[in-house]
């Protein structure tokens, strides 16, 4: 279902040191990695507050994370796509919890593997109450794919509410900016359950990070 009116969709400047007060606050608590879910009986409690990273193998998940945690190595990033295996829980004080995702759309592995992952991915999403948001990651190099529509279609179809990030920030042209938000509107307007404010990201430069942290921060 198409949205009844055009779709506007906005970037929000980059947070100043102050304006990001929440989000500092909630990243300064302890962080730790809680475990690794390969059934969906292994889940943890659904009594925080969840948010979780998707997109792509490769899209820099896992990356993402370590920036927003201020880490380097809290969750395991790889140049071989198809690193992150497992749901990864990590833990923010006793209050949130960030979800690292299994990629999807790569094509090397088992197809046994793969079905039981996809089993798993949709049976968390489909049934996880404490779950806020999906963050669905895009490479900003690459732009949404038809992959990624059948993820977004999903989280559709289970009233899961996204929002879109774009990555790897630093390996594009300013100018590239107008285009990804016109391709992320394109993308975005047809599932009501996407929030139409997109996130332009960069783990490298760290640009966007406070921004995310504030959106995560924000949620209730
Ligand atoms: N230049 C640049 N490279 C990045 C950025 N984020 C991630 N990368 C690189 O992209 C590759 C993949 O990053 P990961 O964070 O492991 O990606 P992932 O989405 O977790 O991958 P899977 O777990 O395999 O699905 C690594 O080589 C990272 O160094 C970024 O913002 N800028
Ligand atoms: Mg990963």
């Amino acid at each position: 279902m198409d949205r009844p009116f055009e779709l506007n969709i906005t970037s929000p400047p980059e947070l100043s040191f102050e304006q990001n007060a929440a989000g500092r606050k909630l990243f300064s608590q302890e962080i730790n990695f809680l475990k690794g879910v390969v059934h969906a009986s292994d889940l943890p409690e659904p009594d925080r507050i969840e948010v979780c990273f998707c997109g792509r193998s490769n899209v820099g998940k896992s990356s993402l994370i370590n920036s927003l945690t201020r880490r380097k190595n809290l969750a395991r990033t790889s140049n071989t796509p198809g690193r992150t295996q497992e749901i990864n829980y990590f833990c923010i004080g006793v209050s949130h919890y960030l979800v690292d995702l299994p990629g999807y759309g790569f094509a090397k592995m088992p197809k046994s593997i793969k079905e039981r992952r996809q089993k798993l991915l949709s049976v968390y999403l489909r049934g996880r109450a404490s779950l806020r948001r999906v963050f669905v990651l895009v490479d900003a190099r690459i732009g949404p794919k038809q992959i990624d529509h059948e993820f977004l279609q999903l989280l559709n179809d289970n009233a899961v509410s996204f929002q879109m990030i774009y990555t790897k920030l630093d390996k594009v042209k300013q100018e590239q900016k107008s285009k990804l938000l016109d391709m992320a509107g394109k993308a975005i307007s047809s599932y009501p359950v996407g929030l139409p404010e997109v996130i332009f990201t960069s783990s490298k430069t760290k640009s966007g990070i406070s921004n995310l942290q504030t959106a995560i921060a924000e949620l209730v």
